[in-house]
């Protein structure tokens, strides 16, 4: 058995228990008895130090010039490559992922340090000419202050780090809270911040409940903006509240992304994007495929050879090198899982594969779930429209392309999308059509990249777009700047006409 890790708060530079030193565990996914750690359950009086630790930094931080504020996360991502394996190996640990899909986590994190720290010697503003004589305008981007960085399980370097690293060359401070899941992955992450030499403050890391830490960071009115990314059901809770405080906010919630695979589609690699989308990290990404819209006059043939492939896809721990499928995070979303199978059944969907927690070896001492899939879903059931992050796949048939667009369309998300076709005009039309934050052509739904934009649509998300150059246009404010050099007051709109 080995020995949990303790996890600490890190708040202006210093590791801290919480101010009443109560503690909460994280387990083993795939081996529930085993805890990986034991982290601070903090308390209002922890937020706030952490806080006001953020807030003092700020002052200095802001002045750091950006290139400067950028050579730290360029030391950030040189040291998530020193640690990687050793990162991976503890994501694998508490967040259950295959040990190569962790590598992928730490990997992103180490793209989004040196693609984020290339902005520093960016940031560009524009330059137009004013319309009185002897004057100039500018814009500058500007921090916006301290921000609450609320983070998901799922991916617990890599989603941190989409978030973190564009603040801070930006010139914000940060609280990172990490999800209740995941607590020694994240103080991994902030020790690696720590070593890369940024002053006290600046980064701050608070553990705990969402409903307690995640809540009042939300409500504290010394920050100023918050990042989320999570469920729907928390997203709409902080997005009320940052509403009424008119706080900026970035929310990045559900999805319910579908692969459409069209009749003249290569079907081998069809098969391969969808049991990739479908089934990587076990249906747990937001961009996870989670309905297969299939044209009629492949469906069958698509279906068999799916199905097949699913069939053999390896369950076990993430670090046991031959797993393909990890377990489900915990006892709740589990049960989630069996759930959405009890509805499909009651409204009439067929169980081709899976469906049943694995009860089975040494399985049954993590939260195993087989790749399901769930044949004659029809639009108007739930499987059809709600989230259910985990290895569970819809299939629905449809005639043509038109139907296919708009079965994909009918949903109240937009993050990931995607069609297997060899026609290039069904591609363009998709393209223009779909309505979703991401599109892929002939590539499963999964697999964004750092340097493009990444969010969505509709109910997924509030517009904002993390990753690529979009990244700092959260991060900052517009500054409009005029420059008068005609030692005269010029009146706008009027001494000019
Ligand atoms: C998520 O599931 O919240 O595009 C993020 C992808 C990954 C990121 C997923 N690069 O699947």
């Amino acid at each position: 058995m080995v020995t949990p890790l303790t996890c600490r708060n890190f708040i202006h530079g210093e590791w801290l228990a919480s101010s009443d030193g109560s503690c909460l565990n994280s387990y083993n996914p795939a081996n529930r008895s085993e805890v990986v750690a034991v982290f601070p359950r903090s308390t209002l009086a922890d937020v706030n130090r952490a806080v006001a630790s953020a807030r003092e930094a700020y002052q200095r931080w802001r002045l750091v010039p950006a290139p400067a504020r950028a050579e730290y996360i360029y030391r950030v991502g040189e040291l998530l490559g020193k640690y990687k394996e050793e990162l991976a190996l503890l994501i694998c640990r508490e967040m259950g992922k295959p040990l190569v899909e962790a590598r992928g986590d730490v990997q992103e994190g180490i793209d989004c340090a040196f693609y984020s720290a290339g902005e520093g010697r960016r940031l560009f503003g524009q330059t137009t000419p004013s319309e009185m004589p002897n004057k100039m305008a500018m814009t500058v981007r500007t921090p916006v202050g301290v921000c609450a960085l609320i983070t998901p399980w799922n991916f617990p370097v890599a989603i941190p780090c989409w978030k973190a690293m564009p603040a801070l060359v930006c010139g914000n401070t940060i609280i990172l809270k990490p999800a209740e899941d995941t607590p020694a992955c994240a103080t991994k992450l902030i020790e690696i911040f720590a070593e890369a030499g940024l002053p006290a403050g600046v980064v701050n890391l608070v553990h705990g409940v969402g409903e307690e830490v995640g809540q009042a960071l939300v409500e504290h009115p010394d920050v100023n903006l918050v990042s989320f990314t999570g469920s729907s059901q928390t997203g709409s809770v902080v997005g009320e509240i940052c509403g009424r405080m008119h706080k900026r906010v970035c929310l990045e919630m559900g999805g319910k992304n579908a692969q459409i695979v069209m009749d003249d589609a290569d079907l081998d690699l069809a098969v391969d994007g969808a049991i990739w989308g479908a089934f990587g990290t076990t249906g747990q990404r937001c961009t996870a495929t989670s309905r297969l819209i299939l044209h009629r006059d492949i469906k069958s043939k698509f279906t068999q050879m799916f199905q097949e492939r699913a069939e053999q896809l390896k369950l076990g721990a993430g670090d046991q090198g031959d797993t393909d499928i990890g377990p489900i995070i915990n006892a709740k979303q589990l049960q989630r899982v069996c759930e959405y199978i009890d509805i499909a059944r009651s409204e009439g969907a067929q169980v081709l594969l899976g469906g049943e927690v694995v009860q089975t070896g040494h399985l049954q001492q993590g939260y195993f779930f087989p790749p399901t899939i769930l044949d004659g879903v029809t639009p108007d059931m739930r499987v059809a429209r709600e989230e259910i992050f985990g290895p569970v796949v819809a299939l629905m048939e449809v005639s043509s392309f038109t139907e296919a667009i708009a079965i994909l369309n009918n949903t109240n998300y937009g993050l990931s999308s995607s069609i297997y076709t060899r026609d290039v005009n069904l591609a363009f039309a998709a393209m223009r059509d779909i309505e979703a934050g991401i599109t892929y052509i002939n590539g499963p739904t999964i697999g964004a990249e750092v340097h493009l934009p990444f969010g969505g649509v509709k109910q997924t998300g509030n517009g904002h777009r993390e990753a690529g150059s979009t990244s700092i246009d959260i991060f900052t404010e517009w500054k409009t700047v005029y420059v008068d050099f005609s030692g005269c007051l010029q009146r706008a709109q009027i001494d000019n006409r």
